[in-house]
């Protein structure tokens, strides 16, 4: 299908053209034009009236016209008056339903996606009627208002059992993984970030995991748990499904995917440096803002302020970029919230060298830490007997044991602080 696409200059989110473009790809439309105009978006019908009109002259045999924003009801039936219905709208929000759609393979995915596009046409399908209705004649309803009227009532009862199910799920999910945390007792990092910006590369390689991965935009629909046993304490890490721009109520739909595993109150987010700067920060803003709107906290880059939600960023594929490092330290010194950051950013690449991957776990390590200081500490242990020692094993990491003279142990090593406060009740 070739397309147009439009959209305003003064829109408030031009740092992200490029996705637009690769969601219009990930559609199947060809895109044979695009036109960026500088004046605010029209009210009644987003385009100026003349640009249009130009455009449907210059490309007769266009068959759509994407728009880079929201539209609002009204600009989109205007719109498409305006092009006597036959070229098709289709605005930001239906593009990414339509791939959410193409995507979207799991039980879960498939009623997030199907109440989130019910969601977008509900205030569509109420506009079309009270439009037609205004050119009828009061109390007189044609057929056609008719069998709108009880689409939109069922379109309403889907959207109520669509959000029973997906509720009663919530609950049976969220359960799960609380009941998982309290039993093992190790914490939970999910790896958040938008599309593409490589989170399953990096879940996998943290995990041993080996979840598909892919150009193509939301590859993930589901999120994925994973232990990684090669940082000095056990740790899981959560792959989740990219993050973009929704409006609030099509959001809701999709926080069964993300609400459950933000308990910990830190999270990794992947950056691509291989993505523009500007896209990048705007990416950082609308992670945040997402997470605040799903977990009601406030959300810091590396912060350590008390009930704020901490973002862990992580710069991926340096390999796609001239000087990494430097894009890195410049982006981080914009985005993060602490006071002094004179260390080197994270920095993770998809072929590093085992040398390279290590440096980057032990950073990764070093600097989630502080942060799960409530789970892990460090304690040095004198008079313990070599009987016991596999039950400290099995709470951390020993890193350095002696032997006294009377046969008992003294060790020292990082350890879960709940399974070690158990082993010492035992011992009393
Ligand atoms: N050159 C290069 N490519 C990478 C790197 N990391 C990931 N990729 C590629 O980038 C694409 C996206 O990676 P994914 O890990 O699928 O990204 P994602 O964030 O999980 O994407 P979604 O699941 O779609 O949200 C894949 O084609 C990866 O092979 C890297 O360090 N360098
Ligand atoms: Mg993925």
């Amino acid at each position: 299908m070739k397309a147009i696409l439009l959209g305003s200059k003064r829109d408030v989110y031009p740092g992200l053209i490029e996705e637009i473009k690769e969601l219009s790809k990930e559609s199947g439309l060809i895109l044979v034009a695009e036109r960026w105009f500088s004046s605010r978006p029209h009210p009644r019908h987003y385009v100026p009236k003349e640009l249009l009109e130009e455009l449907m002259e210059e490309y007769p045999s266009c068959d759509a016209i994407v728009i880079s924003s929201e539209l609002t009801v009204d600009q989109y039936n205007t719109l498409s008056t305006l092009v006597e219905e036959k070229i098709e709208i289709i605005d930001r929000i239906n593009l990414l339903l339509q791939v959410f759609e193409k995507r979207a393979t799991s039980w879960e995915s498939k009623i997030e996606t199907e109440l989130a596009k019910l969601k977008y046409l509900r205030p569509r399908l109420q506009a079309s009627l009270k439009y037609s209705l205004q050119k009828e004649r009061a109390g007189f309803f044609s057929t056609g208002e008719m069998e709108k009227e009880e689409l939109i009532r069922d379109v309403k009862k889907r959207v109520q059992s669509l959000e029973k199910k997906l509720r009663k799920r919530h609950e049976v999910v969220k359960k799960q993984i609380r009941q998982r945390a309290e039993q093992q007792e190790i914490p939970l990092i999910p790896i958040l970030g938008f599309y593409s910006t490589g989170k399953t590369t990096l879940f996998n390689q943290l995990t041993g995991n080996n979840q598909p991965v892919g150009e193509e935009p939301f590859v993930t629909m589901a999120a994925k748990i994973g232990r990684s046993t090669i940082f000095s304490l056990p740790l899981d890490f959560a792959d989740t499904v990219g993050i973009t721009l929704l409006p609030v109520e099509i959001l809701e739909s999709f926080r069964i995917t993300f609400e459950p595993i933000l308990y910990e109150g830190i999270a990794i987010i992947t950056l691509d440096l291989s993505r523009r700067e500007s896209r990048i920060l705007e990416e950082v803003a609308l992670v945040k803002r997402n997470i605040q709107y799903i977990t009601g906290q406030t959300v810091g880059i590396e912060t350590q302020n008390k009930g704020s939600f901490t973002l862990i960023p992580v710069f991926t594929k340096a390999d796609l970029c001239d000087s990494p490092r430097k894009k890195a330290q410049k982006i981080r010194s914009v985005i993060s919230d602490k006071d002094s950051t004179n260390q080197e950013p994270l920095i993770f690449t998809h072929r590093q060298s085992t040398a390279q991957f290590s440096h980057f776990t032990t950073r990764l390590f070093e600097t989630l830490q502080p942060f799960l200081s409530s789970k892990i500490v460090e304690t040095k242990l004198e008079d313990v007997s070599p009987r016991d020692l596999n039950a400290f094993y099995s709470a951390g990491h020993i890193e350095k044991i002696e032997y006294g003279k009377n046969g008992l142990a003294s060790i020292s090593g990082l350890f879960y602080r709940n399974k070690l406060r158990k082993i010492l009740a035992k011992r009393r």
